[in-house]
């Protein structure tokens, strides 16, 4: 019985590698030549973190380069809040918010400005700075 959970742990452990060494290669290979030297981390892409807590949006104000790809993480943290949805109207998102679970979502903004980012019911908000 003790072998059969660690094989079992060991192959779900190679196919975890096995799936994460795909994701690699293939944004690698769509990255186009000569971007993968200006930016070591990520590519062009930029990474932002967002949380839902008691203050609503965290931080609610952030960032982004325009006319780069952007992979905003969404984790709702808390039970009790308003916010168990997020919809950015200028980009046609609205994705749901589960409990402590990391919500990807991905676009580009091309133009430099403003966009308004709430819960489904458009009170507790926060604003993307294009620049
Ligand atoms: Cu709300």
């Amino acid at each position: 019985m003790k072998t059969t959970i660690l094989s079992l742990i060991t192959v779900l452990g190679v196919a975890f590698v096995g799936l994460s060494a795909c994701a690699k290669d293939s944004r690698t290979e769509s990255l186009p030549e000569g971007s993968r030297q200006t930016s070591a981390m990520t590519g062009n892409e930029q990474v932002v973190k967002l949380e839902v807590t008691a203050d609503g949006f965290v931080p609610a104000s952030f960032k982004v380069r325009a006319g780069q790809p952007v992979k905003l993480i969404v984790t709702r943290k808390v039970e009790r809040t308003c916010a168990t949805d997020i919809v950015i109207k200028e980009l046609k998102i609205s994705a749901p918010l589960p409990l402590h679970k990391a919500v990807e979502l991905n676009f580009t903004l091309d133009k430099p400005g403003k966009v308004r980012f709430a819960c489904a019911m458009d009170m507790i908000a926060g604003e993307i700075v294009v620049e």
